[in-house]
C-alpha cells in the first residue's frame, strides 16, 4: 500500500461493523489506497449511526430537514440537475467478449475499463470519507441471499442503503472468513457529478460493479439494479435460478385461498402501485399484500417456482403518488422517508404533482428555484423518488422474509402501450408465455435519460437490466420451463390502452383487482376464456365488473384484437429478433411463425 492508512472515522465508535474476511479487507485497503480518502467509516446501519449521518448531511447540506410535524424523520435530497435517471447509455456490461454481453448491451473489454476506471478514481476521495457498507440481499436464512459490500464517499448512499437493503453486522455475520466465499464488490465515487465521467460498469466474471461519477439512485444503489439485477441475472444462469424485474404480490380470497404472483412492468410502469393495490369495495374480504415492488429472485423447488424479494425498501417514483392510486404507499411515506428531488411547500410539507389535495400556493421547486401553480416548469422531478422501510407498508406480506420464498402462481407481463395490446390475456403454454416476455414493449418513461413516450421493445423489462447476452438468457427462461413440473401461468397485461378520442380505456389502480381475479381464477381452473391467435382471452362477462362504472363499448374495446394493428405487431416482433443479430433462441422464432399462422386460420 503505497500510502498512509486513513485514519478510522468517526473515532467514537459508531460505525463498527469492520468486516472479519480477509479478502474483503484486502479489497477495502486496495481501494483506500488507490482513492486516497482521509478516513475509513466501517458502516454498521445503527440507529445511532444513522442519525450521525443525519445530522452531518443536514450540516452539509445534502439533506434537507422536512417539517417533522407533518412527515417525521423525514428529509429531503435534491440531486444535481443532471443526475436524475438511470443513464442507460453509460452503462456496461465487461465480460471478456463482446458476446458474452450480447447486442442489448454497451460492452466495453474488461481490462482497458479496469484501467480507465482506476486512472478516474485515483485519488478521487481526497479530503473526503470513504464507507464501507456491509449489505445483505435477500432474507436471512434464504439459500438465494447473496452478499454484498459497497465502497462509496456518498453519505447519501450510505443513508439510503440502510433503508434498501439488509445493512451492517448480519451480513457481515453471513459472509463468514471463506476466503473463497461469494460477494459482490461494489466501489462507488460521485468524482465531481460530471456526465462526461459518468460509468456504470459491471464485471460479471469477476462479481465487481465500479460506477462513478453520478449520485443518482439507480445507478449509485449498487445492491439494486447493479447487483440484484444485471450480475443477479449472469449468476443466475450460472446457478440455475431467475432474477427478474418484478413486484411479487399476494393475493387471498375471503375463503382463505391464497396464491403469489410475479409481474414485469418497465420502469415508471405501476410496479409499486399494483404491488400495493386496495381491491375496490365490491371486492370487500379480498386482500392484496407486498412482499416485493421491484425485483424477485426466483428457484424451483418440488417442480414449483418459488419467490424471494432481495431488497428490504422500495426507491418509487414520486409524481403521481396519492391516497387515490396508492394508500398504502401514502402511508409508509408519511414518516422515516428520503425523498428525492420533489419539491418543498413553504410549511416545509413535500410536494409533487398528483399529491392529493390543492397545489401550495408557493413551493421551492426541485431544482430550488421559486415555483408557484403558474409555472411552466414541474415542481417535482418527474422521476422524483422516494426511499422507505418495507416495514412501514400496511400491505406487507407476512411471509416477506421466508427463506424459502413464496410460491408463484402466475407470472405477469406488461408494458405501457395506447393501442393494440388487450387489457390481459394468457399464453397457451411456458414456451409461448416466454415469447410474451421476449417481445413485450413499452412507452419510454422519465425513469431512464432520454426520450418519454417511444414504444421500444424491453423484453421481461430487464432490457437495461439483463447483465449477459439476451439471446442466452431467453433461452435460460426456456430451460428453467423444463424444470417446472409446476410451472406458473403467464399472462400479459396493459392498463394504459387508449380510445379513439385518446382517452385511457381502463381506470386502473384498485380496479386492476378485477384483472386480477381473472388471473387467479384462470390458475384455479375456474375463469372462462376463449382461444384467441394471440392467447386466451377473456370475455367481457369472464371478468368481474360489478359496481364499475365503465361503458361496455370500452370494455369490448379493451379486450379486443385489431388484426391490422397485429399485422404491424407481429412485423415489429420480427424487425426486433432481427436487430438481435441472430441471437433469438429457434423456439422463440417458432413462437412468432406460429402466431402469425394463428392469423391465418
Ligand atoms: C427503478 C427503475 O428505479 O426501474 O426501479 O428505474
Ligand atoms: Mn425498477
Amino acid at each position: 500500500m503505497k500510502n498512509p492508512a486513513p485514519a478510522i472515522f468517526p473515532p467514537n465508535g459508531i460505525g463498527d461493523a469492520r468486516p472479519t474476511n480477509q479478502a474483503v479487507l484486502d479489497w477495502v485497503h486496495e481501494i483506500a489506497a488507490l482513492t486516497e480518502p482521509e478516513n475509513i467509516f466501517w458502516c454498521d446501519g445503527s440507529d445511532r449511526e444513522n442519525e450521525f449521518l443525519i445530522a452531518e448531511s443536514l450540516k452539509q447540506n445534502v439533506l434537507i430537514k422536512l417539517n417533522q410535524k407533518k412527515v417525521p424523520h423525514s428529509y429531503l435530497h435534491r440531486s444535481d440537475p443532471n443526475d436524475v435517471a438511470r443513464v442507460e447509455q453509460f452503462t456496461f456490461v465487461c465480460t471478456p467478449t463482446k458476446e458474452e454481453a450480447g447486442p442489448t448491451n454497451n460492452w466495453s473489454e474488461p481490462k482497458e475499463t479496469y484501467a480507465k476506471l482506476r486512472a478516474l478514481l485515483k485519488g478521487a476521495m481526497r479530503g473526503r470519507t470513504m464507507f464501507v457498507i456491509p449489505y445483505m440481499m435477500g432474507p436471512p436464512d434464504s439459500p438465494l441471499t447473496k452478499i454484498g459490500f459497497e465502497i462509496t464517499d456518498s453519505k447519501y448512499v450510505v443513508l439510503n442503503m440502510r433503508i434498501m437493503t439488509r445493512m451492517g453486522e448480519i451480513a457481515v455475520k453471513r459472509l463468514g472468513n471463506d476466503p473463497n466465499a461469494e460477494w459482490n464488490r461494489g466501489t462507488h465515487s460521485l468524482l465531481d457529478i460530471n456526465p462526461e465521467r459518468r460509468f456504470i460498469c459491471h464485471f460479471p466474471q469477476d462479481n465487481t460493479i465500479i460506477s462513478v461519477g453520478s449520485g443518482y439512485g439507480g445507478n449509485v444503489l449498487l445492491s439494486k439494479k447493479c447487483l440484484a439485477l444485471r450480475i443477479g441475472s449472469y449468476l443466475a444462469r450460472k446457478q440455475a435460478w431467475l432474477a427478474e424485474h418484478m413486484l411479487i404480490l399476494g393475493v387471498e380470497s375471503p375463503e382463505g385461498n391464497k396464491h403469489y404472483v410475479a409481474a414485469a412492468f418497465p420502469s415508471a410502469c405501476g410496479k409499486t402501485n399494483f404491488a400495493m393495490l386496495i381491491p375496490p369495495k365490491h371486492f370487500e374480504g379480498w386482500k392484496v399484500t407486498t412482499v416485493g415492488d421491484d425485483i424477485a429472485w426466483m428457484q424451483v423447488r418440488d417442480g414449483r417456482l418459488y419467490a424471494i424479494n432481495p431488497e428490504n425498501g422500495y426507491f418509487g417514483v414520486v409524481p403521481g403518488t396519492s391516497y387515490k392510486s396508492n394508500p398504502n404507499a401514502m402511508q409508509a411515506i408519511s414518516h422515516d422517508t428520503l425523498y428525492t428531488n420533489v419539491a418543498l411547500a413553504d410549511d416545509g410539507d413535500a410536494w409533487w404533482e398528483g399529491k392529493d389535495g390543492d397545489p401550495p400556493q408557493h413551493a421551492i421547486d426541485w431544482r430550488g428555484n421559486d415555483w408557484t401553480p403558474a409555472s411552466k416548469e414541474k415542481a417535482a422531478h418527474p422521476n422524483s423518488r422516494f426511499t422507505t422501510p418495507m416495514r412501514d407498508n400496511p400491505a406487507l406480506d407476512p411471509d416477506v422474509e421466508k427463506g424459502e420464498g413464496v410460491p408463484i402462481s402466475a407470472i405477469i407481463f406488461g408494458g405501457r402501450r395506447s393501442d393494440t395490446v388487450p387489457l390481459v390475456y394468457e399464453s397457451f403454454n411456458w414456451p409461448h408465455g416466454v415469447y410474451l416476455g421476449a417481445t413485450m414493449a413499452s412507452e419510454t418513461t422519465a425513469a431512464a435519460t432520454g426520450a418519454v413516450g417511444r414504444v421500444r421493445r424491453d423484453p421481461m423489462a430487464m432490457l437495461p437490466f439483463c447483465g449477459y447476452n439476451i439471446g442466452d438468457y431467453f433461452q435460460h427462461w426456456l430451460d428453467m420451463g423444463k424444470r417446472l413440473t409446476n410451472p406458473p401461468l403467464i399472462f400479459n397485461v396493459n392498463w394504459f390502452r387508449k380510445g379513439v378520442n385518446g382517452q385511457f380505456l381502463w381506470p386502473g389502480f384498485g380496479e386492476n383487482m378485477r384483472v386480477l381475479k381473472w388471473i387467479i381464477d384462470r390458475c384455479d381452473g375456474t375463469g372462462g376464456a376463449l382461444k384467441s391467435p394471440i392467447g386466451w382471452l377473456p370475455s367481457p362477462h369472464d371478468l368481474d365488473l360489478v359496481e364499475l362504472d365503465i361503458d361496455h363499448k370500452c370494455v369490448a374495446e379493451i379486450l379486443g384484437i385489431d388484426h391490422e394493428e397485429w399485422q404491424r405487431e407481429l412485423a415489429a416482433h420480427k424487425e426486433f429478433f432481427d436487430s438481435l443479430g441472430g441471437v433469438m433462441p429457434e423456439q422463440l422464432l417458432e413462437q412468432r411463425e406460429q402466431l402469425a399462422a394463428r392469423f391465418m386460420e
